[in-house]
């Protein structure tokens, strides 16, 4: 995004296309009379504007103003993305995006429960401090999640790393996860808050990659909170809450788990769209999808595979190809978000992806550094000399 003045020549009609073109959101319009002809103001008008235009589009929109304007200028301010520098910053981080609109998909099944959330209840998205929602949910949705809970838990000792299948047992103890009720977020994040500081906010499905990572520099989840559909309980294209709850709640109770997701939020903050995209596979095939060796055998420590079954058993088969985890190389592969990897990068230990993950964010660019304070949970953010 940037943002521009100029100073017309001829007429502002004339030039309107180029920011229809260019989708620039404009911020600010002022016209006054124009200098040289100060006794016949309305034969001769300057136009200030200033206008937002997406980054990728800015030399471009510059190049063909500069054809009609006096005086074009970036603001410097404003080359940096806008990010959030405390918690409650993250009210503005629920921008959501649509891969499947269930009234124009029909082959994607989901309960009526989540089409309410999705078009009712939110997005009046609780604000930070609310408590969170409690659910009701439906006799058919305790049942998926029970059909859901018994098939995983059954292979999850085989197929699961070490600090999974501890997260999941204290869950169990403590926090009363079992097959027979699903388990409340308000609860569930308590419980995350005594042992990582790590919180759950609920949100209303897919957010964008740069607003979801966001959260994750303050330790917050953004969790959905209705439940795939009863006809497809070993696979969802999309998180639910078996996603969420069975997936990555186990990782977030670990404690270099933890760190490991929050430095790849804070690595995002500010970031240029590209570093994003990057970040975000990063995440995909660590968070979601990632492999790890234990005792010589390759286990599962992905939310996306600790959710779904079917993927599970696929992904430690001997069917996909494994890489090893290289952010340089894995930041650019192309990765399927509808159905199974092809593709999967397995670490050494978390402790080699935490130390390669922190290697490779400070190669991002940025025109300042960041550090976070934990007693305030705010960002500091220091300019570089
Ligand atoms: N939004 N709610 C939600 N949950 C996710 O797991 C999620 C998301 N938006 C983007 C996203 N994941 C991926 O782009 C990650 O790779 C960041
Ligand atoms: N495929 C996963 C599941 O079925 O639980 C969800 C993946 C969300 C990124
Ligand atoms: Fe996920």
């Amino acid at each position: 995004m940037g943002t521009r003045r100029l100073n017309s020549k001829g007429s502002l009609m004339d030039h309107c296309s180029d920011f229809h073109t260019f989708e620039a959101k404009l911020l600010h319009l002022e016209s006054r009379p124009g200098r040289r002809s100060k006794n016949s103001p309305s034969d001769d008008l300057e136009f200030f504007m200033k206008c937002e235009v997406h980054s990728s589009d800015i030399e471009i929109f510059i190049n063909s103003l500069k054809r009609v304007a006096d005086d074009v200028r970036i603001a410097q301010d404003e080359k940096v993305p806008w990010f959030p520098r405390k918690i409650s910053d993250l009210d503005k981080c629920n921008h959501l995006i649509t891969k499947y609109d269930p009234d124009l998909d029909q082959d994607h099944p989901v309960s009526k429960q989540t089409l309410c959330f999705k078009k009712n209840i939110y997005p009046s998205i609780p604000c930070s401090g609310d408590p969170l929602p409690y659910v009701e949910y439906t006799p058919e949705e305790v049942a998926t999640w029970r059909e859901v809970y018994r098939t995983l838990t059954a292979i999850y000792s085989s197929h699961a790393c070490r600090q999974f299948l501890e997260g999941l047992q204290q869950l169990e103890r403590e926090c009363g996860y079992g097959e027979d009720k699903i388990p409340q977020l308000r609860d569930v994040s308590a419980f995350l808050k005594d042992r990582t500081g790590f919180q759950l906010r609920p949100v209303a499905g897919l957010l964008s990659a740069r607003d979801f990572l966001a959260s994750l520099a303050f330790r917050v989840f953004q969790c959905t909170q209705y439940i795939r559909h009863s006809s497809a309980p070993m696979h969802s294209p999309e998180p639910d809450c078996c996603h969420e709850l069975l997936g990555h709640i186990p990782m977030l109770t670990d404690r270099e788990f933890a760190q490991f997701s929050q430095e790849i939020g804070l690595a995002s903050l500010g970031a240029s769209d590209e570093d994003i995209e990057k970040l975000s596979t990063l995440y995909w095939f660590t968070v979601e999808f990632g492999l790890c060796k234990q005792n010589g055998a390759v286990k599962a420590y992905g939310a996306g595979l600790l959710s779904s079954y079917g993927e599970l058993l696929y992904a430690l088969s001997n069917e996909p190809e494994y890489k090893p985890f290289n952010p340089v190389e894995t930041a650019v592969q192309p990765y399927q978000d509808q159905t199974f990897q092809p593709v999967y990068f397995v670490s050494q230990s978390f402790e080699d992806a935490k130390n390669k993950m922190r290697q490779y964010s400070s190669t991002i660019q940025k025109p300042f550094s960041i550090r976070y304070d934990p007693y305030t949970c705010c960002i500091e953010v220091l300019d570089n000399p």
